[in-house]
């Protein structure tokens, strides 16, 4: 992807692990903007701070993301291996958890973000937080949502909704101590040769309804939409496999080929602490392996941040163009 670029990091296929003074840097960023006034995420003031000190992130990191937001490739998700995180509290265990807190890996997850576009939340969401926490939660085991420990179904980011972000960074601050707990991501772009002609039409064609949560309060649309659309070399995907239905039993069968083909190409990623993982959720779907939460503080602990490449798309549904979508 960056072949010719002038990294002063290892590449290896879609991963950039981060040499040593380019950490060091990025830790001191990510500290400085970490003390900008007034120290909370979701303030336009810091916003503008982080815009600002994002522009100076090391050449060889810029690079890498200006380059992924050009073409995710063909894995459609870009892994950063070497960001900073510091001591941390124990992992929080509550529903709908946020971090409002300029930390140090908060703020340095919203620089690698702000280099690829502008942060957005959702209003029916996490209180429209810039910043969730990624955690299980007690009594949530079984949810198909971010706070579950089972197996959760690959799904494009917020499917149901018009302005869905372009990208979903997820940071982890602590994997699970059993190392049970893995991205899973699949790419449309690798799946889609899978597909037979008849099917791709079929699964372009607006024969899907994707429903939104019911936090949303129907803000989303309840449309029937194509999976996949856009290029038919290079389509886009539209699909969770929890919440869309199929409106005809040709439809459904075309939806099973495709769930099929992406688990033919799914990769799985482990974290460790400091590795953030940017998936394209235009071309890649996301799930979860399962796990065991055990509620000790120590729990699996993912920052997670919504990226739009063109924040103007969304003004209509941003109140005052602030950064929460409704
Ligand atoms: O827990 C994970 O690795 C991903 C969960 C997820 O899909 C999300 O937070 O959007
Ligand atoms: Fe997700």
């Amino acid at each position: 992807m960056t072949e010719n670029s002038p990294l002063t990091t290892t590449l290896e296929k879609d991963s950039i692990y981060l040499d040593l003074d380019v950490r060091r840097e990025v830790k001191r960023l990510a500290e400085l903007l970490a003390e900008s006034a007034p120290g909370l995420l979701d303030e336009p003031r810091w916003l503008a701070a982080a815009r600002d000190v994002s522009c100076a992130l090391p050449t060889a990191l810029r690079t890498a993301l200006r380059n992924f937001s050009a073409d995710s490739g063909q894995a459609g998700v870009l892994q950063i291996h070497g960001l900073p995180v510091g001591p941390l509290p124990p992992t929080p265990t509550r529903q709908e958890s946020v971090e409002r807190r300029a930390t140090v890996p908060a703020s340095a997850l919203v620089l690698c973000a702000m280099a690829l576009g502008e942060v957005v939340g959702f209003e029916g969401e996490k209180s429209g937080a810039l910043v969730q926490n990624v955690v299980p939660v007690p009594g949530e085991e079984r949810s198909q949502s971010n706070a579950g420990s089972v197996n959760l179904e690959m799904h494009t980011e917020n499917a149901f909704h018009p302005h869905r972000p372009d990208f979903v960074a997820l940071y982890c601050l602590r994997q699970d101590s059993d190392g049970e707990a893995g991205l899973r991501i699949a790419s449309l772009r690798r799946a889609i040769g899978l597909l037979s002609a008849e099917q791709r039409e079929t699964l372009a064609e607006p024969r899907f309804r994707t429903d939104p949560p019911p936090s949303f309060n129907g803000s989303g649309s309840t449309v029937a939409h194509g999976a996949i659309s856009g290029a038919y070399e290079d389509p886009d995907a539209q699909v969770d496999f929890h919440a869309t239905t199929p409106l005809d039993a040709s439809a459904g069968r075309a939806m099973a080929a495709l769930r099929e083909a992406l688990e033919a190409v799914v990769d799985t990623v482990y974290f460790a602490p400091g590795d953030l993982a940017i998936v394209d959720n235009r071309v890649a779907l996301h799930g979860r392996t399962p796990f065991t939460p055990r509620y000790d503080g120590q729990d699996r602990w993912l920052h997670r941040a919504f990226i739009h490449t063109d924040a103007r798309r969304s003004r209509a549904r941003r109140n005052g163009g602030g950064h929460v979508v409704s």
